[in-house]
Formats: structure tokens, sequence, C-alpha cells
């Protein structure tokens, strides 16, 4: 059996059995080198505490480092994370693109490789987090540059670049390197989009010169269990922010297209996925706008709700909140 569970166990609490990784959410930067984690410099806002999801699967994890990508595997699995130092890069002529732009092409592009090594070409979900993300250099939003080069490596590794892409998120730390986690099978899953928003990978121009590459969501069917995996989810209908200025109607907004990704996730797949059933992280612009967020997430979701609030910039500079979401359910 698989036990994909995310939850907020640490690491070092008797849970590294079947540890295939996961990410810390927390201002400070780590007390302990836990390269089966990924530090993500992002404060929590919900409790005192740091954020900490992790993935288990059974059975018996092998682990390996390749191009700067800790990563660890079983059967059906595997999950790594690579970190990148951008200024590597300051001294490339322009015409090959921003620093951001080349250490984004260069970790997908390894990343790929990795997998194609390995033999986990399907990947279910990317997780990208970097610093600055909505500051302007070189004439180009930083999440612009990040859209440039993830492009181009997509390309260069024979990926899809619309339809079946992977789910994901992108958002703004407040420092540190930049930091991908991806989760990635044997087995193909299936991409969910939403009916209420064009693909990101058909978004106009006007949000830089190479579109975004994510679906909504992924669901993947693996050794009895399926794993559902809800990208970041914002107040964007069409392919507009709605309710600039205004985060209680944002995050309604985040709500009504979550909703709508799980009727579309339940109709494409066989999955019986509720807005209760998800682990939700909240991604929010300005800390103290977190009671109006929360009360707005308990309200609609329901108070048992398991949502963890954060910190961050999110990659349009008029958004003010985000919601992911995850769940590992019975496949039968
Ligand atoms: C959006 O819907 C909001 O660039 O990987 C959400 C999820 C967003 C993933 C990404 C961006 C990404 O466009 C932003």
């Amino acid at each position: 059996m698989l036990n994909v569970s995310y939850g907020s166990a640490l690491p070092g609490e008797g849970q590294d059995f079947g540890l295939l990784g996961g990410l810390i959410f927390s201002a400070l930067p780590p007390i302990a080198d836990t390269p089966a984690f990924a530090h993500i410099a992002m404060a929590r806002l919900d409790q005192d505490a740091l954020l900490c999801e992790s993935l288990h699967g059974n059975g018996v994890i092998r682990t390996g480092l390749l191009n700067d990508i800790h990563y660890r595997f079983n059967d059906h699995l595997l999950f790594g994370i690579v970190t990148i130092d951008e200024n590597l890069f300051a001294g490339t002529p322009k015409q090959d693109g921003t620093p951001l732009q080349i250490a984004t092409r260069q970790a997908y592009r390894h990343i790929f490789s990795l997998l194609h090594a390995q033999g986990f070409p399907y990947v279910l979900r990317f997780w990208n987090y970097m610093a600055d993300i909505n500051a302007v250099t070189d004439d180009l939003e930083r999440y612009r540059q990040f859209n440039l080069g993830r492009q181009q490596a997509f390309a260069e590794s024979g990926q899809a670049v619309a339809g079946n892409v992977p789910a994901a998120c992108a958002l703004g730390t407040a420092s540190g390197p930049l930091t991908i986690t991806f989760l990635a099978g044997r087995q193909p899953s299936v991409a969910i989009e939403n009916p209420r928003q064009i693909s990101a990978y058909d978004y106009p121009e006007q949000y830089g010169p190479r579109s975004p590459l994510f679906s909504r969501a992924s669901v993947a069917t693996v050794d009895q269990h399926r794993i559902f995996l809800l990208s970041g989810t914002a107040s964007i209908v069409g392919h507009e922010t709605r309710h600039t200025g205004d985060v209680a109607a944002q995050t309604t907004e985040s709500l009504a297209n979550i909703a709508a990704v799980l009727t579309e996730a339940n109709l494409k797949t066989n999955a019986q996925c509720a807005l209760q059933a998800l682990d939700y992280i909240v991604y929010i612009r300005h800390a103290e706008d977190i009671a109006q967020v929360r009360q707005i997430i308990e309200q609609q979701v329901g108070p048992a709700v398991r949502a963890a609030y954060v910190q961050a910039d999110i990659c349009r500079a008029d958004l003010l909140v985000e919601i992911e979401g995850s769940a590992a359910l019975s496949a039968n």
C-alpha cells in the first residue's frame, strides 16, 4: 500500500520511514541540514511555528543527488528538490536572458534529464519559489523572466507546452535562491483545467512574452490511491485578475475557482473529491489580511478545514491571496 500523506509531521519524529520529502516554510533558516526538505523563506501566519509539508510513500526509499538535485523515490513516485543561485549567471551576455531566466532554464532541464534517466517521466506537480517575484529587472518582471526560462526548458526537453502539463504553483519568498520541488511518477496523470479560466499556457501576451506552463490540478492513481494536487488558485476569471484591492472578494473568487476545478476533476476522473477533502496552503500577500481570509475559508469550506497560512508574494502584483491543496484518497 502506498501511503501518501501530506501533514504537519516534523522530520525526525519517527516519520522518516517512507519519507519522499517535503517543504518547510519558515521565516528563519532551518536549524538542521535536512536535504529531504526544501526550505521556503515564508513566515507562517496562523501559528507561531513553522509549516512542514511532507510526502510519504511505503516501501524502500532510495535517494540520490545529481546536478544539485536531491531526490528520493520508491517504486511509484520520485520527489526532488533543486536550488540554484542565479548570481552564478550574472556575467552571461544579455541576449541569453536574465540570470533568473537562465537559472530557471537550467534547473528545469536538469530536472527533466534526471526524470528521464530514473524512469519517472510524468510530472504531477512543480512547486516554484523565488525571491522578489514582482521586482522588475532588465525591463521585465522576475516572474515573467522565470516563465521565459521554464518555457524554453520544457520545449528543449521535449515536454508538452500545452494540454497535458503538470500542476504547479509559483510564489515569492522573502529571501533565498530559486527553489523548485517536484513530484513525478512512472505513469501519466490527468491534467485538469478550469472552465472558468483560460488555460495558463494560453494566457495572452499582456502577462509576459511567454505563458506560464501549468494545469489547474493533476490527478494520479498510484498503487490503489488517488492523489489530487490542486495548483495555486487565485482570483482570476478568464485571464483577468478580479477584485483588485479586495482581499475578501479575491478569497471568495479563489474558492469558486477551486470548486470549479474539483467539479471538472470529478467529471474527468472517477475521483470524488470534495472541498473538505483537501489540505490547503493559503498564501497571503499582506500578513494583516489573515483574519479576513481565514474567516471566509472557514465559513465556505467549513470550520474543520485543514489550512495553513503563510506570507508570500503572489506572481501577479494585483493578487492578494492564492490557495493550493492536496489530497490522497483511496482509489476504491
Ligand atoms: C494564475 O492562475 C495564478 O506559474 O506555475 C498559479 C499556479 C499561478 C501556478 C505558475 C502561477 C503558476 O495564473 C498564478
